[in-house]
């Protein structure tokens, strides 16, 4: 239903939706209405009350922004008295507000101000000024990242708002009373709040009295360059951010409004992790390995080594003993030449990148079950849906912005049930937190299934249509489920069965269901039955195949999804084509311009079968683009060792890393903001990234330096324009791509499958079937099998790894980042007091860690969080390097190696 607007004093009229928000639907309409408190985003305070409207047939003025429009109205919006009221608050307002300009920051209230040719004289006339000066209004300057100045503020609410509305972290309160008031984060001040730095109360103050620190001096708003929309190149939500830059250098970042996947969110790395970029220990140029340590060479003589290196060891030992590891860190361009050049000049399929060491076994239960391994909804589904299920996934630290969104369905009264052997801020606000012991999700899972079996909770329609096997499958995975008594599964899990119960009636009574599972489900040697287990949960009860249901892995890196989507895998062909299929070859091969046999067609190794086929001296050369594996892969003394092994290792990054330190040959790169390209989020949006920056020296972007390998490696690449000229040839062979081009994505992401150039692309997977051959969903049953590492008489801990909200991965990036290393800069073990106290270990004492792959010392943190006899470690800091312990053995699957499980033993380090 719609209305008409009639503006009486405009002779305009507008057609308005029922319900809509008047000020916005005259801002919407054109008309200026002036407005400081509200925001589109969040809900109207009335508190400014510039948006002045007489509604005729009605008495009096009101808000605009406090009304919905629910009839037609006759209004006036511009008249001489609402004008002099205006005129009136805002000098009241100007009054309040004694700072002077600030350079830095846009000021609405002075914009407003001048609109309406308001000066010093007029204010001073007020005879208020005065009066405020006088009043204590409290100023925080003790964050790391963001100053407030009580004296610009004009307690509009709208940060208060935007923490607690659109973040949902609810830090900041007003303090005070009437016009003394001010807003505060928490007590006793900013610094030591919750506030966690996400800085979007930042971003919605329309004064500057809240404004960033850091830069805050150098930015000058007349001199600044350009602004560039590019995608946050940390982690895979994807975030639509705007660069500011001055002197080519990134000096601020705002989040791109109304945009998906983030509308403007960002989280603490995206807005204040961008000084990297500009550091002094970036690669400026290509570096070779001699007697006295690295020297710098030519480009020319770089590609030329490096190419006569691997082709003398192709010669010599065949292509099987090249390997490349890709980055996700780098554009699905990058990433696309790279497997091209891989596949067709070192002619094997040893190519992976961390995706195997992330959600491998998640996309290999996908694939098996309901033929795709990509997120099945989109990123705002998790404020839509009634029910959450988020399981070895800490939301809140590493995909900050999707957890706005799942917070907002909690705020909307979705049901949420968090399962993690470890407290994570989101098992704070959970109605279920099941805390089970690290590794046995199988038997959990099953016992919810027994649940939802006892309660006849399951879907039938949804099992009869759209299960194979119907019914009978449904019988199987009862027989499966029922073998463990839930006395059993209480044993195994540590997790009483009260909670299972309460946990599965939430989930099976849901209408639409959404589950988020994480690397403490997947970084297992089980993990791809864990996932299994879960789908068979999810399949039960039918949530998925509908809209606002489904499951969702949060994809890690920022373009962890696109890296698959084009090919870099030892078994798939861009767009998910099995290496062995003849026809895609000879498509490729066309493509390509070359004979279909030059393209390798057996499945090639992954990456911890690489560092073990090095080991064997299997593979003797080894291209490293963007990852830092002696740091993030397992049992580093093995990875080690292997690299030491190799006859020739090139390492391309944007850093002298503990990985290129190992190479013979060290390639610069650009960055994420120095690059055009395009990246794919983990709702399966392909995103632009776009060049904000000039690279470092000799820099170059990640293709050209492929590119130039390739041909001097005797391949007949085309001469690319541009990186649309490489992403017009992966529409080509990626099917799920074939109806993008930077054209369309301009604008606004795309998510695919988006198969042709007129397809509005696809939020939601599966609607209609599964990506199986009889478009079917399989529910495979699992069995939970013996702990293959348990703890004993000399390793009487197991140990948790994983992240932190404020470093990223080895941290290449985050701890060049003065405000983020601020929140967290040294690495520490997680231990229950209880433990602590048997040990005789204080709180911030040294502590010696032993596995039987190896040793670390790290500081203890004494917490409740973690269950008794387990630790936890985050992985994001040299110093103390987890991986120098974990395991290297394999889910037989997905082959991903179980980086949360590893037993150890803790010893108190003396004092010297
Ligand atoms: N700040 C930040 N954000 C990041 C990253 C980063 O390095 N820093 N990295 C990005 C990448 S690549 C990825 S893959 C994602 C990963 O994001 P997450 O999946 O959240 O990764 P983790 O923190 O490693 O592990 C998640 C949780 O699994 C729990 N867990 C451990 N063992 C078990 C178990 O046996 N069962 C269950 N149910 N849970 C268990 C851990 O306690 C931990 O809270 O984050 C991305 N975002
Ligand atoms: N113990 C333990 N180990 C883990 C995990 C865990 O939870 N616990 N998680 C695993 C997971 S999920 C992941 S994804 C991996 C991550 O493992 P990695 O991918 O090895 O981790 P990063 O530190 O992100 O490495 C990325 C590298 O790329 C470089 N780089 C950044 N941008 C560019 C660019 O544009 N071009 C080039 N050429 N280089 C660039 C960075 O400097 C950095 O050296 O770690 C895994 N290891
Ligand atoms: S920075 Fe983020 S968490 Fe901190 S007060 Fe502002 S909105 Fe809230
Ligand atoms: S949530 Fe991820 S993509 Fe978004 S700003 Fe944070 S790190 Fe960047
Ligand atoms: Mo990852």
């Amino acid at each position: 239903m719609t209305h008409q607007l009639h503006l009486l004093c405009r002779e305009a009229r507008l057609t308005v939706p029922h319900g809509e928000n008047l000020l916005k639907a005259l801002l919407d309409g054109g008309i200026e209405v002036p407005h400081l408190c509200w925001h589109h985003h969040l809900s109207p305070s009335g508190a400014c009350r510039l948006c002045l409207v007489q509604i005729h047939g009605q008495t009096g003025w009101q808000a605009a922004c406090t009304l919905k429009v629910e009839k037609d109205l006759d209004l006036t919006v511009f008249s001489p008295e609402l004008e002099a009221a205006r005129r009136r608050l805002l000098l009241l307002l100007m009054s309040e507000n004694r700072a002077p300009d600030d350079p830095a920051s846009r000021n609405e209230l002075k914009e407003l101000a001048d609109r309406y040719g308001i000066c010093a004289d007029d204010i001073q006339e007020m005879g208020l000024r005065s009066l405020h000066s006088q009043i204590d209004r409290q100023s925080d300057f003790t964050s790391p990242v963001l100053d407030y100045d009580a004296a610009r503020c004009i307690l509009c609410h709208r940060c208060l708002k935007a923490c607690a509305e659109v973040q949902g972290k609810g830090v900041i309160g007003l303090m005070g009373r009437g016009t003394s008031s001010w807003m505060a984060a928490g007590l006793p001040d900013w610094l030591r709040s919750e506030c966690d730095g996400c800085g979007e109360c930042v971003q919605a103050c329309p004064t500057g009295a809240l404004v960033e620190t850091p830069h805050q001096q150098t930015i000058h708003l007349a001199r600044t360059e350009k602004t560039v929309r590019t995608t946050c190149g940390y982690c895979g939500v994807g975030c639509q951010m705007d660069l500011l830059v001055q002197d080519n250098r990134i000096l601020r970042v705002n989040g791109a409004e109304d945009l998906w996947p983030n509308q403007g969110r960002l989280c603490v790395k995206g807005r204040f992790g961008f000084d990297f970029a500009a550091s002094s220990d970036r690669l400026t140029r290509p570096l070779l390995r001699g007697r006295n340590g690295f020297e710098p060479i030519s480009w020319d003589a770089a590609i030329t080594l490096m190419a006569d290196r691997f082709s003398r060891i192709r010669q010599e030992h065949g292509a099987s003993a090249l390997a490349a590891y890709a980055s996700a860190k780098c554009s699905n361009e990058d990433n696309y030449l790279f497997q091209r050049v891989v596949r067709t000049a070192f002619g094997t399929n040893n190519l992976d990148y961390c995706t195997r060491l992330c959600h491998a076994s998640t996309v290999t239960a996908m694939l098996k079950t309901i033929g795709d391994g990509a997120g099945s909804l989109s990123i705002g589904d998790f404020a839509m849906a009634d029910c959450l299920l988020v399981t070895g996934n800490n939301m809140v630290e590493t995909h900050p912005v999707t957890a706005t969104f799942l917070k907002e369905g909690r705020r909307k009264g979705a049901g949420l049930i968090v399962i993690d052997p470890r407290w994570t801020p989101l098992a704070e606000q959970a109605d279920v937190w099941l805390q089970p012991r690290l590794g046995s999700d199988v038997a959990l899972l099953n016992g919810m299934i027994q649940v939802i079996f006892d309660e006849g909770l399951y879907d039938e329609t949804f099992i009869r249509n759209r299960v194979a096997g119907g019914m009978e499958a449904l019988k199987t995975l009862r027989e499966t489920v029922f073998k463990l008594s839930m006395a059993e599964i209480e044993a195994r899990t540590g997790v009483h069965s009260r909670s299972i119960r309460q946990a599965a009636l939430l989930y099976g009574r849901a209408r639409r269901a959404i589950i988020a599972t994480g690397m403490g489900m997947s970084q297992q040697q089980t993990g791809t039955d864990n996932v299994l287990a879960l789908i068979d949960l999810m399949l039960l009860c039918g949530q998925i195949g509908k809209a606002h249901a489904g499951i969702a892995p949060p994809r890690g890196q920022n373009n962890v999804q696109g890296a698959t989507d084009v090919g870099v895998s030892p078994l798939f062909f861009p767009g998910y084509i099995s290496v062995r299929s003849e026809d895609q070859r000879r498509h490729l091969a066309q493509v390509w311009n070359l004979p279909p046999e030059q393209i390798p067609n057996q499945p090639g190794l992954t990456t911890v079968e690489i560092a073990q086929a090095i080991h064997r001296r299997e593979i003797r050369g080894l291209w490293v683009m963007g990852e830092n594996p002696m740091l993030t892969d397992p049992n580093l003394t093995h990875t080690e060792a292997a690299f030491q092994g190799l006859d020739f290792m090139v390492v391309q990054d944007i850093f002298m890393t503990e990985t290129a330190r190992l190479a013979h040959l060290v390639l610069p790169a650009a960055c994420f903001a120095e690059k055009n390209g395009t990246v794919v989020s983990s709702d399966r949006r392909v995103l632009r990234l776009r060049p904000a920056l000039s690279p470092p020296g000799q820099a170059l972007p990640d293709w050209q330096i492929i590119w130039r390998l390739g041909r001097a490696m005797g391949l007949t690449l085309p001469d690319y324009a541009d990186e649309s000229d490489i992403f017009d040839e992966i529409a080509r062979v990626t099917p799920i791509f074939g109806g993008l081009s930077y054209p369309r994505l301009e604008h606004e992401g795309l998510q695919w499958p988006c198969p042709t150039p007129d397809h509005p692309g696809t939020p939601t997977l599966f609607l209609e079937g599964f990506n199986t051959p009889d478009g079917k969903a399989r529910m495979i049953p699992v069995e939970p099998l013996p702990p293959a590492e348990v703890p004993d008489e000399t390793h009487p801990f197991l140990l948790n790894t994983g992240r932190l909200l404020y470093q990223y991965h080895s941290s290449t990036l985050s701890r060049r980042c003065e405000p983020l290393n601020a929140y967290a800069p040294e690495a520490y073990m997680l231990m229950h007091p209880l433990d602590a106290a048997d040990l005789e270990i204080g709180d911030g004492s040294r502590v010696r860690v032993t596995s039987k792959q190896g040793t670390l010392e790290v500081r203890v943190r004494l917490d409740e969080g973690v269950r008794q006899k387990e630790l936890f470690i985050p992985f994001h800091y040299h110093e103390s390097p987890v991986n120098r312990l974990t395991r290297d053995v394999l889910d037989p699957y997905s082959k991903i190696a179980p980086l949360k499980l590893t037993a150890c033993r803790v010893e108190k380090v003396p004092l010297i």
